[in-house]
This record gives C-alpha cells, sequence and structure tokens, in this order.
C-alpha cells in the first residue's frame, strides 16, 4: 500500500503529521461513496485477541440482554474500550486512525465503539435501514455544523450471505434526507458488501445502510465498531469525566496528547 503523509498545522500553534495508511483513491473512494471496504486490514494476534475479547463480553452479558430487537436485532454491547483491555490495542492503530485524521482532521477522539453479534438460528437478527447522526434540522441554518463521524465496521468473522452481508447505498451520506424506520426493503443503487474476515468497512455516519440476518446454520457474527469523531463533539455512550468512567480512566496517567485527545480528556475548548 501507497501510504502518504499530511502535515497540519492547528490554529493553537501546534503542528502535527498523519502517515496516512491509506491511497489517495481510497480516500477519495470513501469521501464520494460514504464507504471503503479494506480486506483482512487486521489479522493475526491482534484479530485472535479482539475476538477473545468480545468473546468474553459476550458469555458475561448474552444471558442477560435482549437480542430479538425487530429493528436492531443482536447482542450490542457499548463502550467495551471501557470493559476490556484488548480494546486498548486499537488506540494507535494507524489503518483506521490515519484515515479518520485525513478525513476529519488532526484531532480527533473513539466515538462509539460498540460489539454486535447476531445468531443464525434466532430470529430478528437483521436491522433494519438506518444512519448514525440524525441531527440535521431542515431549514437549514446558517452556521449549522453537519456531525461528521467516521465508523469503522470490523468484521471478525467472515460477512457473506450465509453470515449476513452489509447493505450500504452510495453517497447517501451526503443527502440528509430523512430515512424511515422498520424499511428492510431494497433499496434502487444499494450495494450488497460481502468480505472476509479481519475486513474494515469504514463508513461515512450518515450514510444509510442495514445488516441482514444471518441465515439458518451459519456461524455466529462478530462485528466491531469503532468510531472516530473530531474531538469538539460530545462522545457517545461515555460517562462524564470524574464520574468513573471505566478502564480507560487507568490509562490517563503518562499518556501523550494524542491518546487524551482520543479518550475525550482534551482538543476542545
Ligand atoms: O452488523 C452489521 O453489519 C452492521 C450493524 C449496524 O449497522 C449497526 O449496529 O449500527
Ligand atoms: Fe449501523
Amino acid at each position: 500500500m501507497q501510504a502518504h503523509s499530511i502535515s497540519y498545522r492547528i490554529q493553537n500553534g501546534s503542528s502535527r503529521a498523519v502517515s496516512v495508511d491509506a491511497t489517495p483513491s481510497e480516500l477519495q473512494r470513501l469521501k464520494v461513496d460514504g464507504y471503503l471496504v479494506r480486506q483482512r486490514l487486521v489479522r493475526g494476534r491482534l484479530l485472535d485477541d479482539l475476538r477473545a475479547a468480545c468473546d468474553e463480553l459476550e458469555r458475561e452479558r448474552l444471558p442477560f440482554a435482549r437480542i430479538h430487537d425487530p429493528s436492531f436485532g443482536g447482542l450490542f454491547i457499548r463502550n467495551v474500550i471501557d470493559l476490556h483491555p484488548a480494546f486498548h490495542q486499537l488506540l494507535d492503530f494507524n489503518p483506521l486512525l490515519s484515515v479518520a485524521r485525513a478525513l476529519l482532521g488532526p484531532q480527533v477522539q473513539i466515538h462509539g465503539n460498540v460489539l454486535r453479534v447476531t445468531y443464525p438460528d434466532q430470529r430478528h437478527q437483521a436491522t433494519e435501514w438506518h444512519f448514525h447522526q440524525r441531527v440535521v434540522p431542515e431549514p437549514r441554518p446558517a452556521f449549522f455544523s453537519r456531525p461528521c463521524v467516521l465508523d469503522n465496521l470490523i468484521y471478525l468473522d467472515d460477512i457473506d450471505e450465509g453470515s449476513g452481508p452489509l447493505v450500504v447505498v452510495p453517497g447517501t451520506h451526503d443527502v440528509d434526507l430523512e430515512l424511515p424506520a422498520h424499511d428492510f426493503s431494497d433499496k434502487p443503487n444499494q450495494v450488497v458488501v460481502t468480505c472476509p474476515a479481519g475486513s474494515v468497512v469504514t463508513v461515512h455516519a450518515s450514510l444509510w445502510h442495514r445488516a441482514c440476518a444471518p441465515k439458518p446454520g451459519a456461524p455466529k457474527r462478530r462485528l466491531l465498531i469503532w468510531g472516530y469523531s473530531p474531538t469538539w463533539m460530545k462522545q457517545v455512550d461515555k460517562p462524564s469525566a470524574g464520574a468513573g468512567r471505566g478502564i480507560t480512566d487507568e490509562l490517563l496517567h503518562g499518556i501523550s496528547e494524542e491518546t487524551r485527545e482520543l479518550l475525550g480528556i482534551t482538543g476542545f475548548m
């Protein structure tokens, strides 16, 4: 892969160089289509560790979870970064972080980070059409700022017709149209995405997408959503500072300014 670098200057007098682990044409595709598939981006020990951590959390939570929501089926465990240290390995995983910094700016934080597991022999294991940031008003005020969040869908298992593909509508991250709830129908121009385990689909969080249900007999399907937003945006699922934020609090001593930004501690006024 051909890496390139971006040299940012920030108004606070600092500067920051980003070595981008993606080609300019990949960034362009993400910008125009609203999504980018990178196959087998997570491999080896990291993939094994993430799977093991997800399985541990699943074992703890599944007995108490509600997994049959007709709109968003499956097990959802939110804010995993505060639940298991294995996820801290993603804090400096440059193939994701550098793309976020190339498209959102140098100062980014971890946004939503969620485990989703779906079960082939259970009912209601699909998601309806949706997008993640539903806050754009009409009419659009002059100073309104569209929320730009990048969500990485890190597939820990093969995504295929059996396990339930992801379906997206390219370009919808830019339209700001309403999308009614409870819609599972095919859409014009939709693209069905399949990919091997370890692949990452990076989506602009306003992109229309849905996940198909796994077919009976398919293996369990694990997805880790790892989002980035600008540091000045409010994080999701995160108790406020000082309120016992979970195990990332233990990282706060002796870490770099950039990691403090990633954890939502700094990088805003
Ligand atoms: O499972 C998938 O492929 C996507 C799930 C999703 O879109 C979500 O949980 O928001
Ligand atoms: Fe989603």
